[in-house]
């Protein structure tokens, strides 16, 4: 793609958006920098700022959104009908990028299984880089990019639904369950901005899909390149799965699940995921196995922190939905203090019910949405509003018992009290840390 002296306007100037403005300006086109909130960040010589309104678009010929900018905002519609391309930040990085991507989506364990399968290739000996969603931007991975090099990517539908021409050689979805709903309308958008990282696939490039989850697995119907499955629920036709507690791979016991160090079923998906996918890059399962078993997980992703007189303490602050944070109630038996609470992403909470009752000892409410997610659970036993994560903390050290466990896993994003999940869970980790014994 020649963008030399195309006039590109990049929308959103945190990591992604001033990644994006350094490539472009090698490239040699004419940019501009915009952003809904005033500049705090350098920009290159030569590169204006104008604030997020329709004057950032005039003489405009591209115009590229960071993955947090959404496209339905309506400057962009009046972009659009002034016949202005506009595509995110991974569409324009993939321009310009080198060797092939391996890429994983899905409502959650998107970055463990992407960090797992980067780490399983190298096991194997084959290169790659890791990044997308996980928090380096494609633009940043430009550079580095070879030929002969996977690129191994965690992509969000916030990025998905703004490429169109991104080729996803080996595409992995892991689950599609609600999330995002206040930017993408309704489950039916988001799962439609999901399905396009098999957009232009070629019967050359492979499906890796969750025949445990039916939007998931609905996919197959659209993908053009091979399917594979993967399933913790038992076999299937063609890929990895588990049984009688053995990994398999296309029928043949590959390591058992008690060497995994992750926890929970979930995390069996997400190793039988990047198994898979790792495979089809040409990793040996002797390799894959090795590097399973020294996989000690990703932080803020039920990440064990502290056992203090007794009561275990869990960060699983990137628990930013009600499935995510499911799937860490599940993780474990009982005797929980369950932190809950953000910015409500017009999520339903009513299904944590069945959960909380069997596994919870209290709910520690916290943040924006702790009146929500109380009027969405009337009755249930052990509710408590703590304000914040502080409060929070202060109340389960007072309350808890040796043998049980205070889990993070808020259900909700960050930003009403944070400025990230990653801020939230290192404030949870510092506060945990900084308690005496
Ligand atoms: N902004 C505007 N206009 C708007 C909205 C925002 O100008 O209408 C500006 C903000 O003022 C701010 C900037 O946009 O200056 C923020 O952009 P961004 O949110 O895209 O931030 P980045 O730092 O570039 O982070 C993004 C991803 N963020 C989101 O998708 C919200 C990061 O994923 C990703 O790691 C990073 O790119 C590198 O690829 C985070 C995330 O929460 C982890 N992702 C969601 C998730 O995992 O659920 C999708």
């Amino acid at each position: 793609m020649d963008v030399c002296g195309a006039r590109i306007t990049v929308f959103g100037m945190a990591r992604s958006g001033l990644a994006v403005i350094h490539l472009l300006k090698r490239q040699g086109a004419v940019l501009r920098a915009s952003d809904c909130r005033a500049l705090d960040q350098n920009l290159p010589p030569g590169v204006d700022f104008v604030p997020q309104s329709p004057e950032a678009l005039d003489d405009c010929d591209i115009a590229v959104l960071s993955p947090g900018v959404p496209p339905g905002l309506p400057i962009f519609q009046e972009a659009a009908s002034r016949g202005v391309r506009i595509v995110g930040d991974v569409e324009a990085a993939s321009w310009f990028l080198q060797g092939p991507i391996l890429g994983i989506t899905g409502s959650n364990g998107k970055t463990t299984t992407t960090a797992l399968a980067g780490h399983l290739l190298n096991a194997a000996g084959i290169p790659c880089q890791v990044g997308g969603n996980i928090g380096l931007p494609l633009a940043a991975m430009v550079d580095a990019s070879r030929p002969d090099q996977w690129n191994v990517l965690e992509l969000s539908s916030f990025q998905l639904e703004t490429s169109h021409t991104l080729r996803v050689r080996i595409a992995a979805v892991l689950n599609i369950t609600p999330d995002h709903l206040d930017r993408h309308g309704d489950f039916a958008n988001y799962a439609a901005a999901k399905a396009r990282i098999l957009l232009n696939q070629t019967p050359d490039d492979s499906a890796v899909l969750n025949a445990g989850n039916p939007a998931a697995a609905a996919l197959a119907g659209h993908a053009a390149g091979r399917v594979h499955w993967f399933d913790a629920g038992g076999p299937v036709q063609s890929g990895f799965w588990l049984e009688s507690d053995q990994l398999f791979a296309n029928g043949q016991a590959f390591m058992p699940a008690s060497e995994v160090r992750l926890r929970g079923r979930h995390n069996i998906e997400n190793v039988l995921a990047a198994a898979c996918c790792a495979h089809l890059a040409g990793a040996p399962l002797e390799a894959i196995r090795s590097g399973v078993v020294s996989f000690g997980g990703v932080q803020h992703r039920i990440e064990f922190v502290r056992t203090v007189r007794g009561v275990d303490y869990y960060n699983d602050s990137k628990a930013t939905n009600v499935d995510a944070t499911m799937k860490a109630i599940e993780s474990f038996d009982g005797g929980l203090w369950v932190i809950l609470g953000g910015k409500d992403k017009d999520s339903d909470y009513t299904v944590l019910r069945p959960l909380l009752e069997a596994r919870a000892r209290a709910v520690l409410l916290i943040g924006a949405a702790a009146s929500k997610i109380e009027s969405r659970l009337p009755g249930l036993a052990g509710l408590h509003h703590c304000g914040d994560l502080a409060n929070a903390v202060g109340f389960a050290v007072a309350h808890a018992r040796a043998g049980e466990t205070v889990l993070l896993a808020p259900a909700c994003a960050s930003l009403d009290q944070f400025t990230s999940y990653e801020h939230r869970g290192s404030t949870f980790k510092e506060l945990v840390r900084a308690l005496e014994e």
